[in-house]
């Protein structure tokens, strides 16, 4: 191929139109047949110098290894995506792109998002989950990762909540980052005032990857944003031993309001002797109290199938970011920590998957006496 060819391909590759598998179905949701994003869709500027003496061999200078999690929100007209992009360097970096339909042709902005540092530079970011809070600022939390210090290993990290705010997703103001006592990975801003305070949903854990003793989704309150102070968190959603969530959970897409509660889109991991398996699964809360869970459905709601079980972290699938429009959901996963993809269903579908769906009974005899009830009910 050549550099025309390439550069042709490249602009077939981000306008490509993308329908729906039509040899899924589950009555739940929609799967696509393409990935919305991957790795080859970030613009060619980005990754390669196109003057033909610094460049002659029209070598890719600056590579992309990933394009995943990503944060959502519908903002003028535009199902807008804010991903982890990771370079080949390790390094992940976040860029804004929008597209008119919400599953194909995402065009990026001119150039990556410039994150401020605050404090000391952050050595890695990744998965920001975006807020359109009724105060009236647009926030972008996401994982700042730095090395721990305290230990004499290259590879032992600290994650922190970093903070952003824009209005335009152009300039982008930094916060201090979250202060509290444990390490914090998936931390959400919740849309509204809660007694008068913004609500966290956060996960306290104890080491980087482990949660240790630790870990659940909790809720916090905080007074002030821009130095946001955890003092207390309430586990709202548990690890629980023998089902998808037994290891870790950690809160997903910023929680989407509906007529009958707050839908959550989480996830949640198992260990096997593959290693971590992550699933994406449901809960709804209740409206006047967001911190009160009201409908469980049990297992998981999206797993990983066929290629999207392979990739840089394989038998993966995690989502932070879902927009609704119009009553249609549109949810962006991303697949063994390597592409992004979108699922569609409606607000009515997943209230009804919430409601509907028999709540895990924590062992076999309950799981069968379900499909018992229901194969009765079947036979009347
Ligand atoms: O590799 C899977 C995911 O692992 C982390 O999620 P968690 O904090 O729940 O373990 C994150 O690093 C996430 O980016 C990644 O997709």
């Amino acid at each position: 191929m050549n550099k025309a060819e390439f550069i042709k391909k490249h602009e077939e590759l981000v306008t490509r139109k993308n329908v729906k598998d039509e040899s899924w179905y589950n009555g739940v949701f929609d799967r696509y047949v393409n990935p919305v994003l991957t790795e080859q869709h970030i613009p060619l500027e980005w990754r390669f110098d196109f003057d033909e003496e610094r460049n002659p061999y029209f070598m890719e200078r600056i590579g992309v290894n990933a394009v995943l999690n990503s944060g959502a929100i519908y903002l003028n007209g535009k199902f807008v995506l804010v991903p982890r992009i990771e370079g080949v360097d390790r390094k992940s970096y976040f860029a804004v792109c929008e597209s008119d339909n919400g599953i194909d042709n995402f065009k990026f902005r001119n150039r990556p998002i410039t994150i401020p540092v605050y404090d000391e530079p952050d050595t890695n970011i990744y998965d920001m989950r975006l807020t359109q809070h009724e105060d009236g600022w647009i926030y972008g939390l996401f994982c700042s990762e730095r090395k721990d210090k305290t230990v004499d290993d290259t590879s032992s990290a600290v994650a922190k909540c970093g903070i952003v705010r824009t209005k335009d997703l152009d300039s982008w103001e930094r916060l201090p980052d979250l202060d509290t006592k444990y390490q914090q990975r998936n931390v959400v801003l919740h849309p509204e005032f809660v007694d008068g305070k913004y609500m966290l949903y956060t996960r306290p854990s104890d080491g980087f990857i482990d949660v240790g003793g630790g870990g659940g989704i909790g809720c916090a309150l905080v007074d002030d944003i821009t130095k946001a102070v955890i003092t207390e968190e309430n586990i709202i959603e548990k690890r629980i031993y023998h089902t998808i969530k037994e290891s870790k959970n950690g809160a997903g897409a910023t929680p989407i309001k509906t007529k009958e509660g707050w839908l959550h889109i989480a996830h949640g991991v198992r260990n096997t002797a593959a290693g971590l398996r992550y699933v994406l699964y449901c809960f709804m809360t209740d409206l006047d109290d967001p911190q009160k869970v009201i409908y469980t459905p049990g297992g998981y709601f999206i797993a990983p199938i066929n290629a999207e079980r392979v990739g840089d972290v394989s038998n993966v699938v995690f989502c932070n970011g879902a927009i609704e429009k119009d009553g249609d959901l549109y949810i962006y996963y991303a697949s063994s920590d390597t592409r992004l993809h979108v699922a569609t269903t409606t607000i009515d579908k997943m209230i009804d998957y919430c409601k509907n769906t028999p709540a895990d009974g924590y062992n076999t005899h309950e799981s069968v006496k379900k499909i018992n009830e229901l194969i009765d009910r079947n036979s009347k």
